[in-house]
Formats: C-alpha cells, sequence, structure tokens
C-alpha cells in the first residue's frame, strides 16, 4: 500500500490538521520512540502458557466479542431459532465453524458415532443401512462450499432495518467438507430409473424432510462427515449431514438419517409453505432452491466503524452465487453512481465464498458504501429498487439485492437505502 501523502499535502501538514483523530495519515506511524517497543513488556519478563494449557484451543480472551449472535424479536424461543455469523469481524474465505450461524427447528441433537445410521430406502434395487464407520470406507472428497440460509437479509425487504452485516447477512458459512459423494451411495443401494427425486430427512424432533431433485443428487451433493477438517459439530449435524451446493440451507439436512428415492416430490411431509417467495403481483412462487449472486461489503460497516482516522482503508467483504463462480465484484463510495472494480483475494470457487479487497484513501467524506458482484453465468446482483419491482416488499426468502452502508465523517456506519 502507498506510504505516500495526498498531492498537495505533506504528511506533516495533514497529521497537524487531523488532531480529532488518533493515528496518523498512513498505515505505518512514523514514530519509533513507542514504549511498546523501546521498553521490556509484561509479557516478556516471565513464562507463557506450557503446551497442555489448552488441549483443544479458543480463540484468545480478546476476541470474544467474534461470537455468534442472534436478535431476540425475530424468533419466539431460541430451540427453533437462528443465530447469524460474525462476519463482520471475519476474513479470508473460511468460517471457523465455532462462529458459523446455525438455524434448527428443534434444537440441535447429541448423536454419538456408534449410535449413527443412515438408510437409503424407496426406489432402489436393494435398500441398505449404513453405519458410521461404512461411511468412512466409501471413496472420499473434499470440497468447500456456501451454505445460505433462504432467509439471509429477509429481514431487509420493507426498509433498511439491521445495523450490522452480521444480522444483515450472516445466515451464511463458508466451510471445506470431506464426505462421500451422494451419487456414490445411491450407485451402491442401485437407484431405480422410475426414482425421479430423493424424500431427506435428519434424526432429530422435526426432522426437516424434503424433496430433493436427483438431477442435482446426483450432480454434486456430498454426505459429509468433516468440515474445515475436523468433524462437524453438533450443531452442524454431527455426525454427518448433506451438503447442496449453491442450495438454499433448509436442504442441507443435519444429523442425515434417510434418503428414500421417490417418483414425485413428497409434498404432504414438507413445510413447503414456509419457503415460498412472495412476488410483487401478491402470487407465490415456490421451489426457488438456487441462491443467486449476492455480495456484502463486512468492513467498514455499523459494527465495524472506521476508527483509525483519514487515509488509508481496506473495505473488504464476501461475494458468493449459488449458480456458479465469482467472476467479478464492483465497490461504489457513492451509492451506485459511480463503480470500480475490487480485487479479489482469490479467482471465485463454485459456489464457495469469494472475498474481495478495494483499498480506498478516505479523507472523512461521507460515503455510501455498496457491492456488486457478477458471477460466471453472467448475471449483475440487482439493486434493491430492481428487486422489489420483481419481488415487492412481502418477501421473506431470496432477498440478493445491493446493501448500501453510509459511513460518516466520524467514521461510524449505518445501514441506509439509496433510492
Ligand atoms: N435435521 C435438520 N436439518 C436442517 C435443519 C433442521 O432444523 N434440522 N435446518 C435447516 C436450515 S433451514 C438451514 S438454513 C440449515 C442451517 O445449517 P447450520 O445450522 O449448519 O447453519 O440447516 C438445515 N438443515
Ligand atoms: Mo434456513
Amino acid at each position: 500500500m502507498s506510504d505516500k501523502p495526498q498531492s498537495g499535502t505533506t504528511r506533516r501538514g495533514f497529521l497537524a490538521a487531523s488532531t480529532a483523530l488518533v493515528a496518523s495519515a498512513t498505515a505505518a506511524r512514523a514514530q519509533t520512540a513507542d514504549p511498546l517497543i523501546t521498553e521490556i513488556q509484561p509479557w516478556a519478563q516471565g513464562l507463557g502458557d506450557g503446551v497442555d494449557a489448552t488441549p483443544y484451543g479458543l480463540p484468545i480472551k480478546y476476541e470474544s466479542d467474534v461470537v455468534r449472535r442472534n436478535v431476540s424479536w425475530l424468533t419466539a424461543d431460541v430451540i427453533s431459532s437462528i443465530n447469524f455469523t460474525p462476519i463482520h469481524a471475519l476474513d479470508g474465505t473460511i468460517t471457523p465453524q465455532g462462529c458459523a450461524f446455525e438455524r434448527h427447528h428443534s434444537g440441535a441433537i447429541e448423536l454419538r458415532k456408534d449410535d449413527y445410521r443412515l438408510m437409503i430406502n424407496g426406489l432402489v434395487d436393494q435398500p441398505l443401512v449404513f453405519t458410521y464407520a461404512d461411511l468412512e470406507r466409501f471413496p472420499r472428497v473434499t470440497r468447500t462450499f456456501f451454505l445460505e440460509c433462504a432467509a439471509n437479509t429477509g429481514m431487509e425487504w420493507a426498509g433498511a432495518q439491521l445495523n450490522g452485516s452480521q444480522f444483515t447477512h450472516g445466515m451464511i458459512h463458508n466451510m471445506e467438507y470431506t464426505g462421500v459423494t451422494l451419487r456414490t451411495l445411491l450407485e451402491e443401494a442401485g437407484v431405480k430409473p422410475t426414482a425421479t427425486w430423493l424424500y431427506v430427512e435428519g434424526a432429530d424432533a422435526s426432522s426437516n424432510g424434503r424433496s430433493l431433485p436427483m438431477e442435482k443428487a446426483l450432480d454434486d451433493c456430498m454426505i459429509a462427515f468433516k468440515a474445515n477438517g475436523e468433524a462437524l459439530r453438533m450443531e452442524h449435524g454431527y455426525p454427518v449431514r448433506l451438503i447442496v451446493p449453491g442450495w438454499e440451507g433448509n436442504l442441507w439436512i443435519k444429523w442425515l438419517r434417510r434418503i428414500e428415492a421417490t417418483d414425485a416430490p413428497v409434498e404432504s411431509r414438507e413445510e413447503t409453505s414456509k419457503y415460498t417467495d412472495t412476488m410483487a403481483d401478491g402470487t407465490s412462487r415456490k421451489w426457488t432452491w438456487v441462491m443467486d449472486a449476492k455480495s456484502v461489503i463486512t468492513s467498514p460497516s455499523p459494527q465495524m466503524p472506521i476508527t483509525h482516522g483519514h487515509g488509508p482503508v481496506v473495505i473488504t467483504g464476501l461475494a458468493w452465487s449459488g449458480r456458479g463462480a465469482i467472476t467479478g465484484v464492483d465497490v461504489s463510495v457513492d451509492g451506485g453512481k459511480n463503480w470500480k472494480p475490487a480485487r479479489l483475494a482469490a479467482p471465485g470457487q463454485e459456489m464457495a465464498l469469494t472475498r474481495f479487497y478495494f483499498d480506498h484513501n478516505w479523507q472523512g467524506e461521507e460515503m455510501l458504501l455498496q457491492s456488486r458482484t457478477t458471477d460466471s453465468t453472467g448475471y449483475v446482483q440487482p439493486t434493491k429498487t430492481q428487486l422489489r419491482e420483481v419481488r415487492g416488499v412481502n418477501s421473506v426468502y431470496h432477498n440478493n439485492c445491493i446493501q448500501t452502508w453510509w459511513v460518516k465523517p466520524n467514521g461510524e456506519a449505518e445501514n441506509v437505502e439509496v433510492s
């Protein structure tokens, strides 16, 4: 990053002018007399913890605010509820399991590997029951995917509502999954040609039973038993969950217990009525499984104000598409009037989160920060106005519109809408 002062301003002059702000105008300090450098600090005057202090490490106490949070008024209780990933405070693309959002219909259950069974029945040559140990013996794959709840950003349809990217966009996580392809197991059972659908359900009381088209099941679905290299956490479906890349989270059955091959969707057993999209004309559409391209600036944002004063600021965020890979992200600092391309931290991966960075020189002016992504199908993320023209304001699910953060001269940010 450039260390040069803005043209027309000397560094010294600029520093003097920005007395209200704590930090310097550049990304590094000129002072070498800092006591944190010149004096021996307490942590260098004794010994640290031994290697056995924490057999399984947790984040250091100074990071204790980087946690999942829920919004108490959103659901009646915490059993059938949802919380949010602290995406505002994370970087990179992998979501640590310990702060990856949870959505349960009847609570998270404790299921031992020894008690785990997965049944495949219905239109198959041979109904089968797999133990956990059986699953470990099939050829294995490892792939990274995002999971987004269809309700993510759902509170924002009628107006800017929640103050923080954690709450507006945090019903998402992105993990590296290890397991077996669903195709491998379906072939093992010998799925009949007449089987065009699967009915998939979990071992929890809600079962979260869902119908899944066979085409998708054979294409890229997985049965996962590891996430980010370790066992799934209880809240994410330990010991085994279904992975449905690019499709809405409710199909990703946790504590997966049964897969029934059928020749039609099993509507009567589903909560289909819950997962429909209200349109502007009052009609509803259902089975909108794919998550369209979407992006959000995670910092600066309401929970991540600019506290370091004028000068270089790293604007960063996440982009994803259920239809393919992210090919680009543009950032606007003026509410969508002008756009400039952001840097992708790495080339977009299919159906996985992509991190973007936009290096900006901020001189304390108000900003209306927006990001707009494009995916490999050529689809461009819509504005809120464009989305409302089609979907109205009475929807809950599938809100993938461009988000605006208003950054004020003092560095604080607020969730707003621009017309
Ligand atoms: N068995 C079971 N699977 C389930 C659910 C559930 O309540 N029970 N909730 C679904 C919904 S609506 C979502 S968004 C995702 C959330 O996954 P997570 O808790 O790992 O974030 O799990 C899905 N799978
Ligand atoms: Mo969901």
